[in-house]
């Protein structure tokens, strides 16, 4: 018998629910968090369950959200100060375990084997996770506990917000049953409507077919809908490199051609991306860049390097090297991403990569300005570290 050990956590409007803990003002109005970094493209990070109520969601334009809430609150986003929080969230998971897998920033995955002697049996742990993450945070998160992890990613969305659902092996066919088949991983828009065409609409439905028919109908996707639709999932809590790269990226509102001015915001975004890395003790030895065009052509080029970095002018060097010798800039830039994967803990007497002398005034004011940026945020240190940069450092 499989057992009920394996937990999903989920915080509830985490963007939202952060910018109405420091400003209770904000309690019980429609929220909404979004980018509205350069020109008119901004889109809704995420809404509070009061906008929800009007219709937006994630990934919303923002025209269109105020055009459905007009009266709502409208924030910029703060990624410091949810980073700050989403760093408070994992450390009260890792005081349950250390087998923890992180989804993002406001999800992760538990393993509650071994945990069992110190606090207590896996339906009392996830209650207590609930309430520790809400006392120290002062925020909800939604809970699910399972004996796998697809069963325990359904079971924490299913009584959002501040939900504990609990999922016992004995129970498993009977939960599945009456739920929508898009609840399925891997079932998106267009599985669903082919399956859906074939009388198909609940997992309950799946259920009655055999693997070899599915496998007829729908190839290596049949069978995955054979074994979830069963909740069966063998996939283990990854703690290894849990986060798989980290990147930024930014689209213009104007298309840009010009390599200094191309320069300047690649050197930005590598500065964000060595901010993550360093926040969460990681380096990578894979770094990439990403380029999309006016015509929506978009291309990737990685590189991977004997040693791991993570320092921002680092990524920023590499980064620059990757878009010469792929020649991404010969045409003007729409969009401009820079990234770094193969992580793994950052080792402390990591060697610089380009001028062993610099390492250690690099060091240095690399650890004033994330200093400064926890305290102040991104934008108020970005330029002064430019200039720095340049002056002391980049000659
Ligand atoms: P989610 O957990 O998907 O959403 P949520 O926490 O806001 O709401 P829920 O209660 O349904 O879990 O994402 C976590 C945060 O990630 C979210 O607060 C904002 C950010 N985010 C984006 O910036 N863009 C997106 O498209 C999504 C889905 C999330
Ligand atoms: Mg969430």
């Amino acid at each position: 018998m499989k057992q009920l050990n394996i937990v999903h956590v989920d915080m509830d409007a985490f963007f939202a629910a952060v910018e109405k803990l420091d400003n209770p003002a904000l309690q019980d109005k429609p929220v909404i968090v979004g980018g509205v970094s350069i020109g008119q493209r901004g889109v809704v990070a995420t809404a509070s369950y009061e906008a929800r109520e009007f219709g937006i969601h994630s990934a919303m334009p923002i025209a269109k959200a105020k055009i459905l809430c007009p009266d709502g609150i409208y924030l910029p986003t703060r990624k410091d100060r949810y980073q700050q929080v989403s760093k408070q969230f994992f450390s009260i998971l890792n005081s349950f375990t250390p087998l923890v897998e992180k989804i993002s920033i406001d999800e992760a995955f538990l393993d509650l084997t071994g945990c069992h002697k110190l606090f207590g049996s896996s339906e009392e742990i996830a209650k207590k996770i609930k309430e520790k993450i809400n006392m120290e945070t002062g925020l909800t998160a939604s809970v699910g506990l399972a004996p796998n992890k697809f069963l325990a990613k359904i079971a924490s969305d299913l009584k959002k917000p501040a939900g504990l659902t609990i999922v016992r092996p004995e129970e498993v066919e009977e939960f599945l049953e009456k739920l929508p088949v898009g609840k399925l991983w891997g079932v998106g828009i267009k599985l669903e409507k082919k399956l859906k065409n074939l009388g198909i609409e609940e997992i309950g439905d799946i259920q009655q077919f055999s693997l070899q028919k599915l496998n007829d109908l729908f190839g290596r996707s049949g069978v995955k809908l054979f074994y979830l639709s069963r909740g069966i999932d063998n996939r283990k809590v990854n703690t290894e490199n849990s986060i798989k790269s980290i990147s930024h990226e930014e689209t213009f509102s104007k298309d840009i051609f010009k390599k200094d001015e191309i320069y300047a915001v690649l050197m930005q975004l590598a500065e964000k991306v060595s901010y993550r890395l360093r926040s969460n003790d990681l380096a990578g030895n894979t770094v990439f860049v990403k380029v999309r065009y006016a015509d929506f052509k978009t291309y990737t080029r990685r590189i991977t390097l004997k040693k791991s970095v993570s320092r921002p002018e680092e990524v920023y060097q590499i980064g620059k090297r990757l878009l010469k010798i792929n020649k991404l800039l010969k045409k003007p830039v729409r969009l401009l991403g820079i990234g770094v994967s193969k992580l793994a803990p950052l080792q402390k007497k990591q060697l610089n990569l380009f001028d062993k002398q610099k390492e250690k005034k690099q060091d240095q004011l690399v650890n004033v300005i994330d200093d400064l940026n926890n305290k102040y945020g991104f934008q108020s240190v970005q330029r002064a570290r430019e200039l720095l940069l340049n002056d002391d450092l980049s000659q």
